[in-house]
């Protein structure tokens, strides 16, 4: 054995495996060189043969060779690979895509119908002070909703908002009328069951200008409700009370679910509430220094979960907050 037999044995190798057309060549030639019975294994093997003194020089020869064929073998398989084994027609894996939230989907549908109507979006903090929650709002200093058991409270003059209305009064003490603003957002209540959840979501609107009368209201309401349910859907406006609008109004929207017919979710009513409404209480305008002999305005609020319950037949508001992509996925 020596170093010429040796070269001779590579240069084939070499120019065997460069000329090697598809994976299976190349395996042939790796066991015909390096294999168990190889011609490299075989000259390794027979080194004993060799004089002592040539050995070391011989076998460090050999297992050059030996990792230059090996080496040889790899880069071709992967340019072999590349070009052989690439099957553009294999479908692609799926991505499964994300997709919007239901209630970020319908708090979009309502806030999309009043910015046609020319409402702007406005947002405020989540973390809010008694004084813009409630007594700017009218609500008296004994009212139920300021209650421990219904407000949670982080100080005595910190909460978290209980409705989105603190937004208006912000806004309403930054600007001068004509002000027509619509406040998406999370609003939290100290309240848990299948239709009730401690952080939900309200839409609340505020329109203040001159010479606005509960006949605008009507309108503009009606004009939503008419877009979110269809043309069709009868509404009706009834007597309420909120501290902070006089006078007021629940309005309501023949049953979707039973086609008025009544049901177990209209309670056999043939109606649905949907929106709460009012004209700003001249004490709410005069809070913010705006004078009421000059302004005038009206304010709605709802619950977007109601609506997205109502809209998609989901029966348990918790749904919407498990995080279950089983359930998300179907919207
Ligand atoms: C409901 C009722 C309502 C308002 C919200 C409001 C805000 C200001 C002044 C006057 Cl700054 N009113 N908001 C008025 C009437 C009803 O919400 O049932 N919400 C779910």
């Amino acid at each position: 054995m020596d170093i010429e037999s040796i070269e001779r044995i590579k240069e084939s190798a070499l120019q065997k495996i460069d000329g090697a057309k598809t994976i299976e060549e190349l395996d042939q030639i790796r066991v015909a060189y390096i294999g168990k019975k190889g011609e490299i294994t075989l000259v390794l093997q027979s080194i004993s043969c060799l004089r002592p003194e040539e050995r070391p020089k011989i076998g460090a020869l050999i297992n050059k060779v030996k990792r230059q064929i090996e080496a040889a073998l790899t880069q071709k398989s992967i340019s072999s690979i590349k070009e052989e084994e690439f099957d553009e027609t294999v479908p692609e894996i799926p991505v499964r895509l994300g997709r919007k939230h239901p209630i970020n989907q319908v708090k979009e549908e309502i806030v999309g119908i009043f910015s046609q109507m020319g409402f702007g979006i406005e947002q405020g903090p989540e973390i809010e002070q008694t004084e813009y929650n409630f007594d700017l709002l009218n609500i008296p200093p004994d009212h139920p909703a300021r209650d421990m058991h219904d407000t949670f409270y982080i100080s005595d003059n910190l909460l978290l908002r209980t409705h989105t209305s603190p937004v208006q009064i912000r806004v309403m003490k930054k600007r001068k009328p004509p002000i027509r603003i619509i406040v998406p957002g999370r609003v939290y209540r100290r309240d848990a069951d299948v239709s009730h959840s401690p952080m939900f979501h309200q839409v609340e609107g505020l329109l203040v200008d001159k010479n606005i009368r509960f006949s605008d209201l009507k309108g503009v309401l009606a004009c939503f409700l008419h877009q979110m349910f269809g043309e069709d859907v009868p509404v009706r406006f009834r007597p309420s009370y909120f501290p902070f609008t006089e006078p007021s109004a629940e309005i309501d929207i023949g049953c979707i679910l039973c086609q008025y017919k009544g049901c177990r979710v209209c309670k056999n009513t043939g109606w649905l509430e949907i929106l709460g409404a009012g004209m700003v209480d001249p004490n709410v305008l005069r809070n913010v220094g705006f004078d009421p002999e000059e302004w005038t305005g009206f304010a709605f609020g709802l619950g977007i979960e109601r609506i997205a319950m109502l809209k998609f037949g989901i029966s348990d508001i918790r749904a919407f907050f498990a995080n279950d992509i089983r359930f998300l996925s179907q919207f």
